[in-house]
């Protein structure tokens, strides 16, 4: 196929990209909705997806069983010297790296199709958008960035003759021999998986894996791990944070940004459907937010993404209603059970498990089986527009002024429901000790007890040390106008592992108060670790919660915490001479109020 583009850049890494890789045809995506039918179309009739006779233009996918999450292990930050990417982050020397996954790359794209992607990160225009230029061999990647990205020839048209793009090479490491057979979800073995990044050159590498955030390279390869190292040489950031904006009975708009690690709730909380009265939410974004300081000196977010890659199970009606509601049609399914009557399913869907289902793995699945149903880390794709809630002003070139910074995590014991950070240092120290129980989002161990600065650990493409550096000189050219910072858990257990807190829509008192706290209209409480509500300034009308189990949602165990100071050190440690002095004497105040 022909080059649709002008762009000199573009054309000639296509060519260097194609003589590696030998594919047997090259495919320039124009974005458009008959091009999403056609791909569909092809892959039902080849066997790779099922369509879904009960939701219209939805599709299910199967993923190869060792391909069904992203893989920090196999995730690299290429940098000159290792220094450069920071303890957080594996490292191979660029040359190094580069050469091995040449190897691979070598005919790798042989008895396929290449796909070149062109897709804009933000809406098209504005002037926090990025272009990047995804190429790919697999069609799942094409539908998926045609949902998630802004795709098609008008990106070609801003990029033109000589405009910048970040380029994306993603193969599934899968070549076909003539004859050779295809199988539904193509991959290379996990050792042979590599989700390479060079922040120095704006460079992303992928091979092997098919599967969300590995496969899907605007998400969190270019928007996060690349774009927080372009955001810091420019200024601005780029953060694992979900946007929402809520309305109070008076009318005033609150934005919030809230970083939660993956599979802790920023999607539910993006959604919210607020339980108070008179309060209003909207969604602007679930995953990522890019934000600059607009010329009010207020930091403005937008949302990068154009879709949800959502975790299924959990998701119900009862839950999360309009993530319900955004994937009646138009979605893509991927690990998700699949119903007699055509539908998919999953743990925690609304109702009764249904009597009979084909499972994740295509094997046959009851109530009875000892087996999930759909697996833990099963999504859908679903196009933001979708969702009931969506702000009118998600696409908002100059995007909306931010008001509230949340952080937090998954923890069943320690964490109290919300306190308040007293300045910004505070806040700063907050993100940098944030710690989660580790999900199924990664493939690894699930439930272990792990550091997540600001849920950024898997994301952050430079040295964290530096990264903690950038916040405060954010908080320094935003001086009074900073947003205000919180730390939340809703995940805080009984000790018999029932969950203390209701969460969900109920997570819409926490809001309320810190919200209040914003416009001066409560006090708070201080305590060794921040600023608490005080007694009845939690609003729980409506809600039967014990008082006992509220008492311990709110109790700042002074022991548990003085316990954890060592684990902080440790922490703090691994960054030497990269930890900022401002967050040392953070740790050193936050020991003496522990006494
Ligand atoms: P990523 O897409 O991986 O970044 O995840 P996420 O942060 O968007 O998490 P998501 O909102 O999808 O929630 C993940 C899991 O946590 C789901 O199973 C939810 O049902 C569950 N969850 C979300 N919010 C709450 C809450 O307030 N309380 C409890 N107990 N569970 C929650
Ligand atoms: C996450 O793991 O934080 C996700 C899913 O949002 S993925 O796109 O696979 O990274
Ligand atoms: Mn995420």
């Amino acid at each position: 196929m022909k080059t649709p583009s002008m762009n000199v850049k573009l054309n000639q890494w296509v060519q260097e990209s194609a003589a590696l890789c030998q594919p047997d045809n090259i495919y320039w995506c124009d974005g458009s909705v008959e091009e999403y039918n056609r791909f569909t179309a092809q892959m039902v009739a080849s066997g790779m997806t099922i369509p879904l006779k009960k939701r219209p233009n939805s599709f299910l996918f199967r993923s190869d069983p060792s391909d069904v999450a992203r893989v920090e292990d196999r995730t690299y930050i290429s940098t000159p010297t290792k220094v450069e990417a920071g303890p957080t982050n594996n490292w191979i020397d660029p040359g190094e790296l580069k050469a091995t996954m040449k190897g691979f790359y070598k005919g790798c794209m042989r008895g396929r199709t290449m796909y070149v992607i062109p897709f804009s990160m933000g809406p098209v225009g504005s002037p926090l958008a990025k272009i990047g230029i995804e190429i790919t061999d697999s069609l799942y990647v094409v539908c998926n960035m045609h949902i998630m990205t802004r795709v098609g020839t008008r990106v070609l048209d801003v990029l033109g003759k000589d405009g910048e793009f970040i380029p994306c090479l993603h193969s599934i490491g899968a070549p076909l021999e003539k004859g050779q057979k295809d199988v539904p979800w193509p991959c290379a073995p996990i050792e042979q998986k590599y989700i390479s990044h060079f922040p120095q050159e704006n460079l992303i590498w992928s091979y092997g894996s098919g599967y969300g955030g590995n496969a899907l390279l605007g998400k969190k390869c270019l928007a996060l791990r690349i774009a927080s190292a372009v955001a810091r040489r420019e200024g601005w950031m780029a953060e694992h944070m979900l946007i929402l904006r809520l309305t109070n009975p008076e009318g005033r708009r609150f934005h919030i940004a809230a970083a939660f690690p993956s599979a802790c709730g920023k999607t539910n909380l993006a959604m919210l459907n607020p339980t108070i009265a008179g309060w209003k939410a909207e969604c602007i974004g679930d995953d990522i937010a890019w934000m600059k300081i607009g010329p009010d000196g207020r930091l403005y977010a937008i949302n990068p993404e154009s879709g949800f890659f959502g975790v299924a199970p959990g998701t119900s009606y009862d839950s999360n209603p309009s993530a319900m509601d955004s994937i009646k049609a138009n979605t893509i399914f991927t690990n998700c059970a699949l119903t007699d009557d055509g539908d998919i399913w999953w743990e925690g869907f609304d109702g009764k498990p249904p009597a009979h289902a084909i499972d994740w793995k295509g094997k046959e699945w009851t109530p009875a089986s000892k087996a999930e149903a759909a697996h833990p880390n099963a999504r859908f794709t679903a196009p933001a527009k979708q969702c009931p809630v969506i702000s009118p002003d998600w696409e908002k070139l100059e995007g909306v002024p931010i008001d509230i910074f949340i952080f937090g995590g998954r923890r069943a014991s320690v964490m109290p429901l919300v306190h308040e950070a007293t300045n910004w240092d505070h806040g700063v120290f907050m993100g940098s000790t944030a710690a989660s129980e580790t999900t199924a989002a990664n493939i690894g161990a699930v439930g272990n007890l792990r550091r997540d600065p600001f849920a950024m650990t898997p994301f952050c493409g430079y040295n964290m040390g530096d990264y903690f550096k950038h916040w405060f000189d954010m908080g320094d050219k935003l001086g009074a106008k900073a947003p205000r910072i919180f730390y939340v858990n809703w995940f805080r257990k009984s000790p018999d592992g029932k969950w203390l807190w209701p969460g969900y829509s109920e997570n819409s008192r926490v809001l309320k108060w810190m919200c209040d706290r914003v416009s001066g209209k409560v006090g708070a409480r201080e305590t060794p670790i921040g600023l608490m509500p005080q007694e009845g300034h939690l609003d729980l009308t409506g809600l039967s919660i014990p008082a006992q189990d509220l008492a311990e949602l709110m109790r700042v165990d002074v022991a548990a915490f003085k316990a954890e100071v060592p684990d902080v050190e440790k922490h703090f440690n691994r960054f030497g001479d990269r930890l900022p002095a401002r967050l040392a004497a953070q740790l050193k105040l936050l020991v003496q109020r522990l006494g």
